[in-house]
């Protein structure tokens, strides 16, 4: 009897570290590292890589999973520094774990749901547009991405919906396919790599360490952010909204708009000495420059109840400057 349970990919990274400990029911957390938490007692672990197919196929020959969220990828700034591998794992990593809910719903005749990681560089607003007259975009405009990371990253949505709505089964039963479309996320908990959003959360950590932090996009670079909590939480909704009040396979979720500036002041109202400067690196800034200054979530708010906790003051005072206190054990007032 195979056991039942929640698969979830790229457990070790940000938003894994995060979503394993909010989430309650038997879970298989994977990753090609082992988290650096205490797991609780209903997680287990299985290292290994989403690229390895025999690897994947054996853990559905042991598991049968009610539902996958799959997280592991390499982000923008890694993907641009070696394009093969972010290829191998955005893409082909991900095929694989579409190919095995494939081969559940058939063999178990049900449709398992299957939570994909997407992001907001799957836009791309060029000249002769400009991002800040697109302002808010909706999930069908600016669908041109540039960046290896952003066309992975559509490619594996349009896989999600040919999954789901037009592949040949024998059952009826086809995967339920979901995907959410990320703004830069900032955690207090974790520091992120391989993204070019991570020069926010970057600059929090590091004034929180008393390090210096030179910042590789300029001071005017504008991107929609959320912290983790929310992006956890909208895995969870996303993940146990009903199909039935689904308008979509494809989602955006932020919670605000902000200037690389506009999070140096609010680093420096908690961490007054930060050492904050500026030196932008182009090719990083060219990506930053072609995302959306913001993204319009109202078909996640909806459909299935999205609503971000916390706003960009309440971000930054209720969890991300506490939490950086707690994690590198500084007073309150410090
Ligand atoms: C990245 N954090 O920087 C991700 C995100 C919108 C950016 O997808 O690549």
């Amino acid at each position: 009897m195979k056991k039942t349970c929640v698969l979830v990919t790229g457990a070790a990274g940000e938003i894994g570290h995060n979503l394993i400990e909010r989430l309650k029911q038997p879970i298989l957390a994977l990753d090609i590292v082992k988290p650096d938490q205490t797991l609780p007692s209903h997680v287990d672990f299985r290292q290994g890589s989403v690229t390895d197919k025999e690897f994947i196929k054996s853990l559905g020959d042991e598991f049968s999973f009610s539902a996958i969220i799959h997280l592991a990828g390499v982000l923008s700034s890694g993907s641009e520094e070696d394009p093969f591998h972010a290829h191998d794992l955005n893409v082909n990593g991900s095929l694989n774990m579409l190919h095995l809910a494939h081969s559940q719903a058939q063999t178990e005749n049900r449709s398992p749901v299957f939570v994909f990681a997407s992001t907001i560089a799957v836009y791309s607003i060029n000249p002769p547009f400009d991002k800040f007259s697109a302002g808010k975009i909706n999930e069908e405009q600016f669908l041109n991405p540039v960046s290896m990371y952003g066309m992975n990253k559509l490619y594996v949505e349009r896989l999600g919906q040919y999954f789901s709505t037009t592949i040949r089964t024998n059952t009826g039963s086809r995967v339920d396919f979901r995907a959410l479309r990320f703004p830069g996320i900032l955690s207090a908990e974790t520091v992120p790599t391989t993204g070019t959003s991570d020069y926010g959360p970057l600059m929090l950590h590091a004034a929180a360490k008393g390090e210096a932090y030179s910042c590789f996009v300029p001071e005017d670079a504008t991107l929609n952010f959320m912290v983790m909590p929310d992006a956890v939480e909208a895995l969870v909704g996303i993940s146990g909204a009903d199909a039935a009040a689904l308008t979509r396979r494809v989602y955006n979720v932020t919670s605000f708009s902000v200037t690389a500036a506009e999070i140096k002041s609010q680093v420096l109202k908690a961490f007054p000495q930060a050492e904050i400067s500026f030196d932008p690196v182009s090719w990083r800034t060219n990506l930053i420059s072609s995302w959306p200054m913001d993204t319009d979530d109202s078909a996640a708010r909806s459909d299935w109840g999205w609503i971000p906790r916390f706003n960009r003051e309440q971000s930054f005072q209720d969890y991300l400057v506490p939490g950086v206190r707690r994690k590198y054990g500084l007073g309150l007032d410090h």
